[in-house]
This record gives C-alpha cells, structure tokens and sequence, in this order.
C-alpha cells in the first residue's frame, strides 16, 4: 500500500468516521493519535549509554506539524486532508501551546532533544510537568497582565506511564507520576521526554492572576513554571521544583542503567547526565546519596558521579546565578546538606581560595561551583561568553581545570526554524541544491554558487509573501493596519534591560521627532516587538509600558503613520515567533556586548534571510565573521570595553544624555506632554531617572553608534538586489547554527555515545 493510501486509511480510522465529516478538532485528535502510534513503532532500543539532558524548561511548542515533517507525512497528510476540504494550517491552530520554559535556555533544550533524536543518539530529556506554563500575556491600559497559560488537554501529547517514585523533603514524602512525550528524530530514531509529575497538584489553588498559595507543597509542587523568584516562599517551591526534579531523574537512570546491566560502578558507561544550567545541579548531592544507598561507598560514589555530570552555563549575569541560602535546604532537602558539606569540605581542603568555595562564608550555597568542581565538563554557549568564562566570570576555576572547559556554540533545528515554519523558502533552497541540506545542514554553501538573479528575484519575493502573511495575521489577531512595503524590523525575546529593547524604543522616539520634523524616510519602517517581562521586574514592565505608549501615540498620529508603525506582539510565544521571523527584514540583536551568552533568535532570522543589527555580542560574533562585514551591521561598544567600564566603575549615563543633543530629546520626550498624555507618570518617570542617572546596560553610551548602523540599514534596503545579496549570504552562511552540528560537537567532545 502505498503511503498515501495508508495514511488516508488510517486517519479515517484514527477520527473513526471519513475525515471529510470531520470537525478541525476531530481530524487534529486523529493525527495526534496517529503520530504518536507510528513514534512508538519507531522507538529503538538504545546502546549501553545514553545522554540524560536535565532542565527545568523545555520550551517545545507545538509539536503536531513538526513530528509530521519529522515523520515525513507532511506533504502527504497535507494533501489527504486538502482533498478532504481541510486545511492542516488551520488544524494546527487547534493545538495548545505547552510554554514549559521562559526563553532561550527552554527553547534550546528543546532544539537539541529533536537534533539528538535526529542524529540517531540515544538522548532523553528529563524536567518537570508544569500544568500551567508560562504566563499568557495581555496588554490592558498599556500595561502587561499576567494570566494563567494551561495547555493539558485530554487528548495530549503526554503519555501517562507506569514509574512512580518516591521524593523525600523535609517532613514529608511525595510519590511521582511519569508522563512521557515522544520526541521524533528526522530521519532517525524516536528518544524520550520525561516530564514528572505529582498527582495531588490542585489547579484550583490559582487565585487571582497567577498568583497562588505557595505554601502547599503538594497541591503546588509541577503547578506552575517559574517566572521569576522575587519572594522567599517562592524561591522555596523553586527549590522544591529541582529537587523534585533531579530526584526522579536520578532514579529513573539508576533503574535504566540497572536493567541493562549496570552495576553502578560502571554508572559512567551508561549515563552521562547534561546539566542545563544550575536549576538541575542539585542532581550531583542526590545521585551521590542514591548510590551510597544502594551500597556503594562514599568515596566511590562522589568519583561515579565526577564521571557522569556535565556542566553547561548560560549567563555570566551575576543575579542569574543560582545561590541557596544552607538554612533553605536544611528545610526542604535536608538529606542533602550533610553531602553538600563534605563536598564544600573537600574542596576547601585543596584549595584556599574562598572565591571558588561551594558554602560561602555567609552559609550561601553557589550552585555553579558544585558543578564545577564536580562535574567532568564546563561549556558556555557561543565563543565569546566561553571565553568571558574562561578569562573572567570563572577565571578562577579555569585556572584549577583548564581541561574541563569547552564551548558549545548554540545551534538551532532547521526542522523547526526553517522547514516547518517557511515552506517556500525551504521549497526554493530544494530546487536549488536538493534536499540534502534538512539532514547536513552546512550544504546550505551550496546556494552561494547560484547567485544568478532568478534566485535573488525569489527569495525577495518569498519574503514579500511572508511579510503579507504576516501583515494579515496581525490584523485578524490584533486589528492592527502595518504595510507590507515597509521595512519589517523586529526585536522579540524576553524583555530584560540587557537586551535593550529600550534602546530600539528610544530610537523609535528619534525617528517619530524626525518625522515631526519633516524628515521622512524613503521607505515606511515597522517596527515590531515581542517580549514578556517577569511579573516582579518592575523596569522591564515600565519598558513594554513605554513601547505600548509609542504604538498609541504613533500609529495614531496621520503625519507620522504612514512611515512608522510600531507593534508590539501580545503573549510572544514559539508559535508567533514561527510566524514573525520568516517576514522579518532587520533582525534586533542589541544587547551590551558581554551580556547575552549566546542568542539562538539571531540565528533564527539568519536562517530566514533577515540581515542583523546587532553588538558583537553572544553569537553575533561568530554570525558576523561568517558573514563579512557587508552582510550584517555591527555598532557599540566591544566586550571588552563594557568589561572595562564595569571594572572601572567609569560609565555615566547623565554625561551622555547631557553632550547628545539628539539623546536628550528622546529620553526627555519618555516624560514629555505627549506620553503623558497617554501613559502613567509613575512608569514613565521611573524609567526616565533609570535612564539617565543609572542606565547600568550602557544604552546612551552605544545609542548614536547604533542609529547610525540602522540608518545605514534602511538605505542599504532600497537597493533591492543589493539586499537580496545579503539575504542570501546569510541564508547560505547558516549552517553551522544547526543544532545538529552542536549535537554533535556535545557527542564528541562530552558525551562520546557509540
Ligand atoms: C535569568 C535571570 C533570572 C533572574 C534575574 C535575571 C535573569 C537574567 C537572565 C537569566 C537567564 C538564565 C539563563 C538563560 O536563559 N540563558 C540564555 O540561554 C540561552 C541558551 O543558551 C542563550 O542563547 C541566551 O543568550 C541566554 O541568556
């Protein structure tokens, strides 16, 4: 039989009437049931080892037209239910979207669990079940608020599986409930998900907004993703959370790595345990106090456990730094704090240096350090945070183990970020090289051999599709007018401070006073965001406050609209970035330098043939010598400057808002007459004095550099075929952002699986 026919067979059975009497819901439950039936035939025993990527987040998304192109139905099902009347774009509008992560660090462990399963190696994820992911956000008087983001339904992508364990805190013992969802490799193997759950968790507990009782551990234990932890009782339940977590993976392996003939001593040969950031690290104390119950003596256990834990950072921004005060874990965990004692203890007896110690002086536990010390691996994300680690954040530790260190430059899945979310465009590269680039993703070299018009002429028109594809989509989601000849620059990642989106609003102010002026630009500009703020950081939420004020005032105003809009993007998520990146033009990357490890938009947009502005920070760098300089536009200080500032404590903001004509004016108009008309005094009052008397991410020391490169943007766009050169030099210089060759440099270098 062939494909069609027994995919058209199967998904009549699967609706259980002909999928032509269908709802849209029917038929999207029907596929659901069919995908995860032909996942399960094409699980694989793994080999002796296998890679245990623990988080707290996995930023997955919607996972129904990937696991088709996964699977290699898409055309097919696509057309089956085409005949049928039905539209599969639609139909996947019906999935939920499960937001198990903030940002970045969610959304890459998810892109390695596809590239892990793509590339045929045994790797599962291990995190935690969240009935409520991260918040929804609305916009209400300029304002965000925050609402709960359920996405369990019924029928899921969740299987209920049989393993339960137990998890001892303080004073009580909770039992488990494993849900696993299966993660297809394209062209390769299907690996696991394994998200944990406790069956007493009582939705019922959120009370107005998100907020909810903190205090009832049980009823509250997987309710909710953490958005930030600005109270003590919160900071506690995140605790809780990663205990709950690291526990019932470290049992879960122990058991795995048991069935198949391990008799813990030789743990190392079966797991390797990847530690996504510090959230998971208290794994390295409980594995420790698992093997030692289970008979194996102290020692050895600490030097299975050295074997098996590999570290990987993701900031160098001290508050993101997990730290516990030892009087939270002797509450919540106190089986651990006499191992993490005589962990610190050991430590202290070979080196002095109280700066690389675990328990500081103040009784403070330093997450990161245990795993330093303990783990056999320490990776940052791009090149130059490696580096930043290496020569200054951790410059101590790299000194004790040179050998440890290694960088892993962030990548992304093309399955997603490409194939799924921009058919014409992975259509057009098809014609042009053949397939073979959705497996290796370096062929995408091949497309600079074909710069011939014909191929310019299409990807301009590609992006023209898509930028109306968009322009639609905005206007059916949030009945805003944008022009599809504009220039579409688009910023969209969580909103913090680092990240700058205050500069791209402060030049948004510039070009509305020059507009004001009389000086229009050539080309209309939209500008669009994306962001949500952690419901505590209070900055970050008077910047979405300020960009929502702009969007009023400018697209409101006759004289200025017609060459500039601004949109922010309500409750930006992985799905409205599928639809935003593929139509973007300009590609924000504006953080200080130094600040943003790595990045994993930039690559992205890159992808997608947008041009970068950004700092050489994070994978910029490496985008940027990729590219050659005529391809990207790089402004502001260099890392090294900014370290230098920080070090010297020599940066005032006031000196630039006082010198900068042009400044002044944009950051005085943040609480001129015409956003208070609109806005709140509070907010924008705050901001303002934020800006010019502290301004601690350096935004008015690299602001004239940075509108001189987006000038030079803007003119550069007009040459159309000049433009689609770029875009093309991008889209072919992507490859080496593929999460598959960062899979595999993981595989070579850390966790050496077959
Ligand atoms: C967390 C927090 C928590 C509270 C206070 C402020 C703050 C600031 C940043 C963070 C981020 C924690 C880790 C993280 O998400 N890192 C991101 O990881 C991505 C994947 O490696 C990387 O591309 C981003 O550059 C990096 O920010």
């Amino acid at each position: 039989m062939r494909l069609s026919e027994k995919l058209s067979e199967r998904l009549n059975l699967a609706c259980g009437k002909p999928v032509a009497e269908c709802t849209d819901r029917e038929v999207y439950n029907g596929l659901l049931a069919l995908v995860q039936e032909e996942a399960a035939e094409r699980q694989q025993a793994a080999g002796k080892k296998k890679v245990y990527y623990i988080s707290a987040e996995f930023l997955i998304g919607k996972l129904l037209s990937n696991n088709l192109i996964n699977l290699g139905w898409y055309d097919e099902v696509r057309r089956i239910l085409a005949e049928n009347g039905k539209d599969l774009c639609q139909i996947e509008e019906i999935e939920p979207e499960p937001s198990l992560g903030n940002g970045g660090l969610g959304r890459l462990a998810a892109c390695f669990l596809d590239s892990m399963a793509s590339l045929g190696l045994p790797g599962d994820g291990i995190g935690l079940n969240y009935h409520l992911g991260l918040f929804k956000q609305e916009f209400a008087d300029e304002l965000q608020k925050e609402v709960p983001n359920p996405w369990m339904e019924e029928q899921s992508w969740l299987i209920r599986r049989e393993n339960s364990y137990p998890v001892s805190f303080g004073g009580m013992t909770v039992r488990s409930r494993l849900y696993d969802i299966a993660v297809t490799g394209y062209r390769g193997r299907t690996n696991m998900l394994h998200l944990f759950d406790l069956e007493s968790v009582d939705e019922s507990l959120v009370t107005e907004g998100i907020q909810f009782d903190k205090e009832e551990i049980k009823k509250n234990l997987t309710l909710f993703l953490y958005p930030d932890d600005s109270d003590e009782a919160g900071r506690k339940l995140r605790i809780y959370q990663q205990y709950f977590m690291v526990s019932n993976g470290a049992q879960l392996i122990l058991e795995e790595c048991q069935k198949k003939g391990s008799d813990l001593h030789d743990l190392a040969d079966y797991a390797v345990i990847q530690i996504n950031d510090t959230h998971p690290s208290m794994v390295i104390p409980e594995l420790i106090r698992l093997l030692t119950e289970r008979g194996i003596d102290f020692d050895e256990a600490v030097e299975i456990v050295k074997k098996t834990c590999a570290y990987t950072n993701h900031t160098i921004l001290a508050e993101a730094l997990e730290k516990w005060p030892i009087s939270y874990l002797k509450e919540v965990v106190p089986q651990l704090v006499p191992i993490i004692e005589v962990l610190d203890e050991r430590v202290r007896r070979h080196y002095a240096d109280e700066d690389v110690a675990i328990i500081d002086r103040n009784d403070v536990v330093h997450m990161a350090h245990m795993d330093i010390h303990y783990g056999f691996s320490v990776n940052g994300v791009a090149y130059l945070h490696t580096e930043i680690l290496k020569n200054s954040e951790l410059k101590k530790f790299y000194e004790l183990y040179p050998e440890k260190f290694n960088n892993k430059t962030n990548g992304i899945t093309f399955r997603r970020w490409l194939l799924h979310c921009n058919h014409p465009l992975a259509d057009l590269i098809t014609e042009k090289i053949g397939g073979e680039y959705k497996k290796d993703a370096k062929l995408l070299e091949l497309l600079t051999a074909c710069r011939d018009e014909d191929l310019l002429k299409a990807l301009l028109d590609i992006k023209q599709q898509n930028k109306r594809a968009l322009k639609e989509y905005l206007k059916a989601t949030q009945n805003v007018d944008i022009d599809e000849n504009s220039i579409y620059d688009i910023q969209i990642k969580r909103l913090h401070e680092y990240k700058r989106q205050q500069m791209n609003a402060l030049y948004v102010i510039h070009k509305y006073l020059e507009i004001k002026a009389g000086k229009k630009p050539s080309t209309p500009i939209t500008v669009i965001f994306g962001a949500k703020a952690a419901p505590a950081y209070v900055i970050a939420k008077d910047i979405i406050h300020l960009i929502l004020c702009l969007e009023k005032l400018v697209n409101e105003d006759p004289e200025v609209s017609p060459y500039l809009k601004v949109v922010m993007v309500e409750n930006y998520n992985v799905s409205k970035a599928e639809k935003l990146i593929p139509a973007c033009d300009i590609s924000e990357q504006i953080s200080l330098a130094s600040k943003e490890a790595s990045g994993t938009g930039n690559m992205k947009f890159m992808l997608n043939g947008a041009v970068t502005l950004g700092t050489m920070d994070g994978a910029n760098v490496e985008i940027a010598e990729l590219v050659g300089e005529e391809n990207i536009y790089i402004f502001g200080a260099s890392s090294e400057e900014v370290i230098e500032h920080y070090a010297k404590g020599d940066y005032v903001s006031k000196s630039y808002y006082e010198s900068d004509a042009d400044i002044k004016a944009a950051v005085d108009f943040i609480v001129g007459p015409e956003m208070l008309a609109i806005g709140h005094k509070e907010n924008l009052e705050r901001l303002y004095k934020e800006l010019v008397n502290k301004d601690w991410f350096m935004t008015l020391l690299d602001f004239r550099s940075y509108t001189e490169a987006r000038e030079q943007a803007y003119k550069d766009y007009e040459d159309r075929m000049g433009w689609a050169k770029k875009m093309l030099v991008n889209i072919s210089k992507a490859g080496y952002f593929s999460s598959d060759r960062t899979i595999g440099e993981y595989n070579r270098d850390i966790w050496k699986l077959n």
